[in-house]
């Protein structure tokens, strides 16, 4: 028998470096660090030529973030992380049959995420037998016909599970779903269940669209830019950009952060270094160190001021919004003292910022992990919502909301039908489009698919690309599930941990990834992509495939249908002969995509429409905007608990781990290390590099992880930071943000211990 894999990505270290913070994103060590990840992984030519097509109309779109790009384009459209993720992509190095069949899963799980990852490009479809220890080369047509068997012998089509990740292109997304929905169920979870759920549950029941509403040009236009939990420095860097842009026309940028994010201090733009132009510029002008879970109160805090000065958008307020003054009388009889203490800050600094957010002219609220992630992630956004609607900031120039989404295409894939809840009105027009029916029930999201696997209600688990096991909460209680599965299958690129983790039968299906040619019948194809601010725009691949086992994610799921399916009304060899047939059923089969196959080819793409954005309209059943009433949420904690977060580092991309060098936050060699404030360590005799343990708690449940470093760092009392995906381990299963059901992976309740394990000094 086969001994389990280690699921808990394992201890990555070498010694610990502890410098001091940077206050200045990007600059000069900015590019030097792309241009090493791009040498290191790629050699020179393929460095040049790869990263001058990153972004451009005729290359492909940066796999790095969401971001929008400029309709002027500088040659170097990118940024040190998107470059990073490039070349991530790009590298020369190979996992091959020789490769699995010289380590079993057993030793590549007691390897580091960062090792796994480092071994290159996966270059053939590999099976992992029942019982076997080892990966084996398996046909493409047997790989397909293993998969239509386990589906086909369901005795309901729900025991079947479809993860998707956020990078999927458009083209292969809808073929996904619709494969998906032929099979006869909505099991469609996506990472977007643990990342910008809340923002669409929060958007879209109050101004009746779950997305942003502004465009990249507003942020030349804003009076005030509100960055809430949010560090685009690390995580988008291109926002920084347009933050400096928007600075050097006279906005007034507030940064929201329990931790004093670099970037938002200072942005020295690479373009700027290469133009020999070494200035740099401040951006943030306020910086709010809320504790973590305390946007809430500070918000309910801007409210009552803007409420007292006046300033309020009041014919908007009467004509186009409902639920107004139930929402004031709340804010108004919400105490200072709660505020207060709840949010950490000082009332005048509360009332400083929210004189500036009440007399501003065009209001741009942006916001990222640092709210979605939290208990009440739904409520503090519609928060946000009561805010701005205040004085009227949106549908106008330079205001609006900016969910800043994080994968490269998880807003298009939502829009596109990954979706587990998708509306009846959604579902008809797709099963006109189709021709086939769709069953009305919902499917399971993420966590209700990670319970229905440990209550051995799910047979077949197939991933369209990430890495299940280490970006869900709670690594045991999921790998645990995955066990009891009886075949999964990963569509990767890279190996990781969910190869290693598996159900008692494991493919690997490896595609081609962005960068890449991908040649199909009529000859080469491109993808589409929508970016964060709703733009759908095309993405062509041009290196050569890494190797020629690879078939691309569209391919994939039309060859598994045709074994899936003896009657289907789906042309589906047809439509991956030539991409354009797959947008002509798209444009049959969803709103907003008239005319797809000419409005994709545009310079710069084309817009979905938005109601709010184009027509200061809101398609809510009221015809109006809403103002929602929420209490503060229950922010107590125990004495001798801490508040965790779990964050990425500079040097991650999820769950990929490319070096230990969180570099603008000075920490690097562990990446089990916990940011912790010194006043809180001092109080417990505890010194920079001292080893803990971590117990979180939920209603009664514990879970214990050994070995992490301390290290002080300025962030508020009695909040502590540590990394994804490694504190996934921690995160309890049932700790979910109300109505959206994301995992809390911002809020858990822990205590630390001394620990004398296996100190490595
Ligand atoms: N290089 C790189 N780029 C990425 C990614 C990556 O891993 N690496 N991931 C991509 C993805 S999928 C996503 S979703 C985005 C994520 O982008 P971010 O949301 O910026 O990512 P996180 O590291 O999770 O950071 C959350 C921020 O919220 C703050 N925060 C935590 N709790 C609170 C709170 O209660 N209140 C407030 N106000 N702030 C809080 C943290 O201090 C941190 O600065 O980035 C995308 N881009
Ligand atoms: N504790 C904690 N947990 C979190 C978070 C957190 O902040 N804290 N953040 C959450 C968020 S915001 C997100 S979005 C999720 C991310 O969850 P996922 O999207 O599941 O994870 P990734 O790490 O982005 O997936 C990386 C893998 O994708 C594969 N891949 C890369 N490119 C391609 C491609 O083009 N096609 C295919 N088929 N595969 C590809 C590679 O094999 C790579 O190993 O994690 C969530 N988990
Ligand atoms: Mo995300």
């Amino acid at each position: 028998m086969r001994e389990h894999a280690r699921a808990e990505t394992p201890p990555d270290t070498l010694p610990l470096k502890i410098k001091k913070k940077k206050k200045m994103a990007a600059g000069i060590p900015a590019v030097t660090s792309s241009l090493k990840h791009g040498l290191q992984n790629m050699g020179i030519s393929r460095t040049v030529k790869t990263l001058t097509m990153v972004n451009q109309q005729e290359g492909f779109d940066c796999p790095g973030c969401a971001w929008p790009d400029p309709s002027h384009r500088t040659q170097f459209e990118f940024c040190e992380n998107g470059a990073k993720a490039v070349a991530d992509e790009a590298t020369k190095r190979r996992v091959t049959p020789e490769f699995f069949s010289k380590h079993s899963i057993q030793y590549l799980s007691m390897q580091s995420d960062r090792w796994l990852n480092k071994q290159g490009r996966i270059t053939h479809p590999m099976v992992l037998e029942e019982g076997s220890s080892h990966y084996v080369p398996i046909t493409w047509d047997d790989a397909f016909s293993m998969i239509a068997g386990e589906v086909n012998k369901l005795e309901n089509p729900n025991r079947s599970v479809f993860y998707t990740s956020g990078r999927t292109s458009n083209e292969a997304a809808f073929l996904y779903q619709a494969m998906v929905r032929s099979i006869g169920t909505n099991n469609l979870p996506d990472c977007s269940n643990m990342c910008h759920e809340s923002s669409g549950k929060g958007l879209g029941a109050t101004i009746g669209i779950g997305k942003g509403t502004v465009h990249l040009d507003d942020f030349n236009h804003a009076d005030v830019i509100l960055v809430i939990g949010q560090n685009p420095g690390t995580n988008h860097p291109r926002m920084l950009t347009a933050l400096r842009d928007a600075k050097l026309k006279g906005a007034t940028l507030i940064h929201v952060n329990p931790l004093p994010e670099a970037g938002l201090e200072r942005f020295k733009h690479p373009q700027d270094y290469m133009k020999m132009n070494l200035s740099s510029t401040q951006l943030s002008d306020f910086h709010l160190p809320v504790k973590i879970g305390g946007d809430a109160a500070l918000l309910k805090g801007l409210i009552k001021i803007h409420d007292e000065l006046g300033h309020l958008d009041s014919k908007f307020i009467a004509n186009q919004t409902g639920g107004f003054d139930s929402m004031l009388e709340k804010a108004r009889d919400t105490d200072w003292n709660a505020i207060v203490r709840d949010s950490g800050l000082p009332r005048e600094l509360i009332s400083e910022v929210g004189q500036v957010v009440a007399r501003s002219k065009a209001t741009i609220a942006c916001w990222a992990m640092g709210l979605t992630q939290q208990p009440n992630g739904v409520a503090v956004i519609q928060e946000v919502v009561n805010l701005l609607l205040m004085g009227g900031h949106v549908g106008r120039p330079g205001a609006g909301f900016c969910p800043v989404r994080g994968h490269s295409n998880v807003q298009g894939d939502r829009t596109v039908g990954i979706w587990e809840a998708a509306p009846v009105s959604f579902i008809e027009r797709m099963e006109k489009g189709l021709n086939i029916s769709i069953p009305r029930e919902h499917g399971y999201d993420v966590v209700g698919a990670i319970q229905a696997m440990r209550d051995g209600a799910v047979d077949v688990f197939f991933c369209m690309g990430g890495n299940f096991i280490s970006a869900t909460p709670d690594t045991m209680a999921t790998a645990e599930g995955l066990r009891k599965v009886g075949l999964t299958v990963q569509v990767s690129t890279k190996l990781n941990r969910s190869h290693l983790v598996t159900g008692k039968k494991a493919l690997i299906l490896p595609c081609l990834g962005r960068t890449e040619l991908d040649v199909q019948g009529t000859g080469p194809q491109f993808v589409s992509v929508e970016n964060s601010m709703g733009i759908v725009h095309r993405s062509t691949g041009s290196l050569p495939p890494a190797s020629s086992h690879l078939r691309s994610e569209p391919w994939i799921v039309a060859q598994l249908s045709q074994h899936l399916f003896t009657n289907s009304p789906i042309d589906w060899s047809g439509m991956v002969e030539d991409y354009d047939m797959i947008r002509n059923l798209m444009e049959k089969s969803l709103s907003g995509f008239e005319d797809y196959n000419k409005r994709v080819r545009l310079e710069n793409g084309f817009l979905l429409p938005n109601p709010p954005r184009d027509s200061r309209t809101f398609d809510t059943p009221s015809g109006r905007a809403h103002f929602t009433t929420h209490d503060l949420p229950d922010v107590r904690i125990d004495d001798e608990q801490f508040i965790m977060m779990t964050i990425r580092s500079h040097d991650q991309y999820n769950t990929t781990i490319y070096d230990v060098h969180d570099r603008y936050r000075g920490v690097s060699g562990n990446r089990r290390i916990v940011l912790m404030n010194a006043l809180d360590m001092a109080e417990r005799g505890w010194k920079n590099r001292q080893m803990v343990s971590i117990t979180s708690h939920f209603e009664g449940e514990t879970r214990t992880a050994d070995g992490w470093q301390l290290v002080a760092y300025e962030i508020p009392r009695k909040n502590i930071a540590t990394y994804f995906p490694e504190a996934n381990i921690l995160v309890p299963l049932r700790s979910t943000a109300k109505d959206s059901n994301t995992p809390t992976s911002k809020w858990i309740k822990v205590t630390l211990a001394d620990f004398h394990g296996d100190e490595e000094e």
